[in-house]
């Protein structure tokens, strides 16, 4: 494959790039065997733009005993039980009202950068309402951790969407509104009490995908 930054490695040229060129003139090799012909303009070197492809968020299958990356309440617990990949998820319902969140800056250069991440919802509550729910939510990212002014509900579920034990992809949340902003993408578990009846919601291959221009300049 052709490597242009070593081919290229060897040149310290400016644009627009002149140079001088010296070739042999007839009749007067002996007492001067070149004569200079005069600036030549060249074209000037080419401007590469490379589209990179990246995944914002860290450790988006939670993987981790306690995922690196997250901040959550007690709640909000990984479990082997259950998975999309990896050999861990993240569940929300076992204990009552939980959340998590993740810290994301968007670059002010990403093109169509957007959420997804895949959902499992076992439930067997009995009630034909949403009685329990899970919101997917963008907040703002102060210092303070566990606040945050909500920017976006990106999606709502409850207890009436449940997966038949399987994850189910859910995205592409569009976020390009929030390019080179810091994002809080939060999950939040809410529960009704119910006697012998539970809703759970696992989440596990989370991702923020971004696709970035990047200007490359040989000069
Ligand atoms: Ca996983």
């Amino acid at each position: 494959m052709l490597n242009i930054r070593r081919l290229l490695q060897g040149l310290v040229l400016s644009a627009p790039v002149i140079a001088t060129l010296l070739i042999p003139t007839a009749g007067t090799a002996a007492a001067n065997p070149i004569q200079p012909v005069g600036p030549i303009n060249l074209p000037p070197m080419p401007t590469l733009v490379a589209v990179v492809d990246q995944q914002l968020l860290t450790d988006p299958g939670f993987e981790g005993a306690t995922p690196s990356g997250w901040i959550k309440t007690e709640g909000a617990f990984v479990t082997s039980n259950v998975h999309k990949c990896g050999s861990r998820s993240l569940s929300l319902g076992f204990l009552g009202n939980a959340f998590f969140f993740q810290d994301v800056a968007i670059p002010a250069n990403a093109t169509s950068p957007n959420l997804s991440f895949y959902l499992r919802i076992d439930s067997n509550v009995a009630s034909t309402s949403a009685v329990d729910t899970l919101d997917v939510l963008l907040k703002t990212a102060p210092a303070l951790p566990m606040t945050g002014t909500t920017l976006a509900t990106l999606a709502t579920y409850s207890n009436l969407d449940t997966t038949n034990s399987q994850f189910v992809r859910k995205g592409n949340f569009d976020l390009s509104s929030y390019k080179g902003q810091t994002l809080r993408v939060w999950f939040q578990g809410t529960f009704a009490q119910h006697a012998g009846q539970s809703t759970q919601f696992f989440i596990d291959d989370t991702a923020v995908w971004t696709r970035q221009h990047l200007v490359l300049n040989f000069c």
